[in-house]
């Protein structure tokens, strides 16, 4: 390392084997039980834990460490209110317009339509914007990954400390940056109501592929390039 940048010592904590393994079942456990809510009850959540959980995605990484990030929390109803009749309206003429008969029919599984009342009974809503550059036009790098990484630490987060959310996407979704005054660097990028489920709260029975589906593991001796032509 070029003794000229400065450098702090690594604070990492090794693990036990068996300690590394039951956390990774715990996380795994609780993961599997993660699903999109749309339906929240109005009950007040601690926001403190919802401050905690988006501390922790701010540690994401990000390119060049710009951290191209703001997390927007809101809790006046007013302000959720007006989030509700805008995204409201787009999604109306998503619904009537713009959406492909293709994409109606990929969505038909999960019931959704152009009424959004999760905006409103959430008892709050965090919206992630994405900084396009830096406040002075400086450059970003990799925004879409960064952010992304971020908003997966938050999902999880909040998860992981017993909260409900979705990850909303009202498209377009300029109107965001209006209401919450961000300045125009800030793009929004997606909407997290965040509560607890309503009661008798029902999810769309889909299921995850399996992980010979996603997943490919490239042994040691898997000799690859070893194709095809070669065999026989
Ligand atoms: N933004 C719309 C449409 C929508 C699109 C996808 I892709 C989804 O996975 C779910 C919904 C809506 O929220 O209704």
């Amino acid at each position: 390392m070029d003794p000229d940048i400065p450098t702090i010592p690594l604070d990492f904590k090794r693990l036990a084997i068996d300690e590394m393994r039951r956390r990774s079942e715990a996380l795994r456990e609780s993961l599997k039980h993660r699903r999109t809510v749309r339906h929240f009850s109005s009950e007040p959540v601690p926001v403190d834990v919802v401050r905690n959980a988006i501390r922790s995605a701010a540690q994401a990484p990000s390119g060049a460490n710009k951290q191209p990030w703001t997390f927007v929390m809101v809790r006046d109803p007013a302000v959720k209110r007006q989030i509700r009749e805008l995204a409201e309206k787009e999604e109306r003429d998503f619904y009537a317009r713009r959406a492909s008969d293709q994409w109606l029919s990929d969505l038909q599984p999960f019931g959704t339509n152009a009424n959004k009342p999760f905006l409103e009974q959430a008892p709050l809503l965090i919206v992630a914007f994405a900084h396009a550059r830096g406040p002075s036009g400086e450059k970003h790098y990799y925004v879409k990954e960064s952010i992304g990484i971020a908003c997966g630490v938050l999902l999880a987060s909040l998860h992981w400390a017993g909260l409900a959310t979705l990850t909303y996407t009202p498209s377009p979704m300029e109107f965001l940056g209006g209401v919450l005054e961000r300045p125009a660097h800030e793009r929004p990028f997606l909407v997290f109501p965040v509560g607890y489920p309503a009661a008798g709260c029902q999810v769309p029975a889909i299921e995850r592929k399996p992980l010979s589906e996603v997943f490919v593991e490239v042994a040691p001796g898997a000799a690859l390039g070893d194709g095809d032509e070669q065999s026989g």
